[in-house]
């Protein structure tokens, strides 16, 4: 377990069964030391991997973001396998923003066991990499549900991985 990772109370986690299934999975990521300062680009991160038994499930869906810089900053950077290439949110939208994964089937939001996050070294990165998020899952990608928060991350160091233990 992060040491800095805390679970919501017990009664916010939906129990297995087809109203937890969902393919839809984001990250709120509500604060970085951008949003805290009122930068123009709140939010950046490179690489977002979605682990279920080792293996990072985020693949052969749909990315998606609340916003992006432009699309050489979309929401696909941050599931390319490239460390160099990066997400970032639009100018002035403000925090939280979102970036997430709509999975090609639907899953029990406990298949996922931990979360890596991995910033580049483009300069600024680390800046706007997330220190406060939000794990949710929604089941129709309009309601969403928060199953696990991180409330402080800690430094982000250039080209290196976090991961987040969810269960
Ligand atoms: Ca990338």
């Amino acid at each position: 377990m992060f040491a800095n990772a805390v679970r919501p109370a017990a009664g916010m986690i939906r129990p297995g069964g087809g109203a937890g299934e969902g393919r839809y999975i984001r990250l709120l990521l509500k604060r970085s030391p951008a949003s805290d300062a009122g930068w123009t680009q709140q939010f950046a991160l490179s690489e977002v991997e979605l682990l279920s038994g080792g293996d990072d499930i985020a693949q052969g869906g749909v990315p998606i973001a609340s916003s992006q810089t432009s699309s050489t900053y979309s929401s696909a950077r941050a599931f390319d396998k490239n460390i160099s290439t990066y997400w970032q949110s639009a100018n002035y939208a403000a925090a939280p923003q979102y970036i997430g994964y709509i999975l090609p089937e639907p899953i029990l939001i406990e298949a996922i066991d931990a979360i890596r996050i991995g910033i580049g070294s483009t300069y600024g990165l680390t800046s706007k990499a997330p220190r406060e998020f939000d794990l949710q899952h929604s089941v129709d990608g309009e309601s969403w549900e928060t199953v696990f928060s991180v409330t402080e991350a800690g430094a982000w160091v250039v080209n290196t991985y976090k991961e987040f233990q969810v269960s």
